[in-house]
């Protein structure tokens, strides 16, 4: 049976066809936090259909949004275990089980977006993958997170001392929660899916994300202040489970490798056109941004977060070789 599906919605620039996963023989399993619609998950879409193409339609994929398969930390361990075949995450939940993927969740650590791409599409970032295979999982592809800056629902923050006593929802990470420590504010970390009623409630004051995240979760209408401090640029990663990969063929193995290469593009335009369509949405209902903030107090007080965190010399060397990429 075939589906007709259009990626024009959200995506704008794809339209086609997809067979529908029961057309399949293998159908993978893809877990996302997102809505369906989001960069994310058309680019998994998109995925699968380069992958049906590769294999004459013996292995598909259907990516299960919105957080049905759990929140990413949980799902993460499932598909470690096999019980997800392909998982769409952010690299910060992955920094508590594996070192290497700390370096480029660190605070300031790219000086800009194309700073990452220049590093996450290099050696380095291949290295980062090939960190995967002994937690189970096969690092396929790193997707784009934009920026990440602090929301909250008090007030404007102007300089890093209104960060002070409040009180952010952070990532499942240690890292995160030094981040926001050194930074003078409290931190809690918690599921992406916990947050809204947690500002709504009062629990926490806010937390911090990126433009297509904080307008497509519903944060900004319970968080009216985005302080655009953008302290991280941490890249997004898909993986698979070491599980799953090894039932493939050697030859179904490289197609969804390159399957998965060839989404990286696709995302970047969705992301690109997103993050515009995002930003304008949380404009147009009347969130204050605050774009002038001196980012060096910021970058000063990370100087205790990288002492705590890059401690071996393999984590020093990465960070050296990112900071002298051009
Ligand atoms: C988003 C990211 C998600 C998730 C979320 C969060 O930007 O795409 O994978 O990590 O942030 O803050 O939990």
């Amino acid at each position: 049976m075939t589906t007709l599906k259009t990626y024009t919605a959200a995506a704008g620039i794809l339209a086609g066809t997809v067979l529908s996963a029961s057309a399949c023989e293998v159908t993978l399993r893809s877990s996302d936090t997102h809505p369906d619609g989001y960069p994310t998950v058309a680019a998994v879409q998109y995925m699968g259909e380069e992958l049906a193409k590769a294999t004459d339609n013996k292995l598909c994929i259907e990516v299960f949004h919105s957080a049905q398969l759990g929140e990413e930390k949980d799902t993460i361990e499932q598909t470690q275990f096999g019980v997800i075949d392909l998982n769409r995450v952010s690299l910060g939940p992955f920094n508590n089980i594996i070192e290497e993927t700390k370096i480029p969740s660190l605070p300031y650590i790219f000086r800009s977006v194309e700073h990452m791409h220049k590093v996450m599409d290099g050696p380095i970032g291949e290295e980062i993958l090939a960190a995967f295979e002994a937690h189970d999982l096969v690092g396929l592809a790193f997707y784009d997170g934009g920026s990440r800056s602090f929301y909250n629902s008090q007030k404007p923050i102007t300089s890093m001392g209104d960060l002070s006593g409040l009180k952010f929802r952070v990532m499942q990470s240690d890292l995160f929660v030094d981040m926001v420590d050194a930074l003078g504010a409290n931190a809690t970390p918690m599921p992406y899916g916990e947050v809204y009623s947690s500002i709504q409630t009062g629990v926490i004051d806010g937390a911090e994300n990126n433009w297509p995240s904080f307008e497509s979760s519903g944060h900004y209408e319970v968080a009216g202040y985005y302080t655009l401090d953008q302290h991280l640029i941490v890249p997004e990663v898909l993986v698979m489970s070491k599980a799953s990969y090894d039932k493939l063929s050697a030859e179904e193995q490289q197609a969804v490798r390159e399957a998965a290469r060839a989404s990286v593009p696709v995302m970047r335009d969705l992301w690109a056109e997103r993050e515009k369509a995002s930003e304008a949405k949380v404009r147009e209902a009347g969130v204050e941004i605050i774009t002038d903030i001196d980012k060096t107090p910021f970058i000063e007080a990370m100087v205790p977060v990288y002492e705590k965190y890059v401690t071996t010399d393999k984590l020093k060397d990465l960070v050296t070789r990112i900071q002298a990429t051009e």
